[in-house]
């Protein structure tokens, strides 16, 4: 952080077409924290997550669907009782709070999963466990392939990520909205050894 005591900087987001808007500031403290900067490296450490390995990988396709009653008004998706199944992933719409993995991934693999968004909303979908690398977005390679836990999906999009299954356990993988997830767009991603696979 190079600025000047006192600073100020706007965050503007301007993510919706209708207009950007004024997020947050950043203020600078009116004394400096340090006289000078420290002569000790800051240097972080290395990224310590496995490199997935694409040659190798496996493919996994995950379509993500629903949400046509959503656009029939608010009242179909604000309530209580009318939200459950409205949204689904690879057709099954998840309701309650245990379910049968839709996805068994080998533990210690490379697995790809080839996300589509098959609705007219942005979705933003979330992986415990794990995180992954983002490679591309309908089929064009991102820049840096980024490590998130999230990847924002725009409607229709299409993306592929990757990661090494190095976490055994049951994972949740869902849409990050919670009115979707709550209307089934989630779903289990058991990673377990190779043998106990189903
Ligand atoms: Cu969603």
């Amino acid at each position: 952080m190079t600025g000047a005591p006192g600073q100020r900087f706007r965050v503007v987001d301007g993510f919706y077409p209708r207009g950007a808007y004024r997020l947050i500031d950043l203020a600078y403290a009116d004394t400096p924290l340090r006289a000078q900067p420290p002569e000790a490296s800051i240097r972080l450490p290395g990224n310590p997550l496995p490199e997935p390995d694409l040659a190798r990988a496996e493919r996994h396709v995950v379509s993500f669907a629903g949400g046509m009653m959503g656009m029939m008004g608010r009242g179909m998706m604000g309530g209580t009782s009318a939200a459950a199944g409205v949204w689904t992933v690879n057709g099954v719409a998840a309701t309650g709070h245990a379910m049968a993995p839709m996805l068994t991934l080998a533990q210690g693999r490379t697995h790809v999963l080839a996300l589509a968004n098959d609705t007219a909303f942005h979705h933003p979908i979330h992986l415990h466990g794990h995180s992954f690398r983002v490679l591309g977005r309908n089929g064009v390679p991102t820049r840096h392939r980024e490590w998130q836990d999230t990847v924002l999906m725009a409607p229709r999009e299409r993306v592929e990520i990757a990661f090494v299954a190095d976490n055994p356990g049951d994972w949740m993988f869902h849409c990050h909205i919670l009115e979707h997830q709550a209307g089934g767009m989630m779903g289990v991603i058991r990673v377990a050894p190779d043998a106990t696979r189903t």
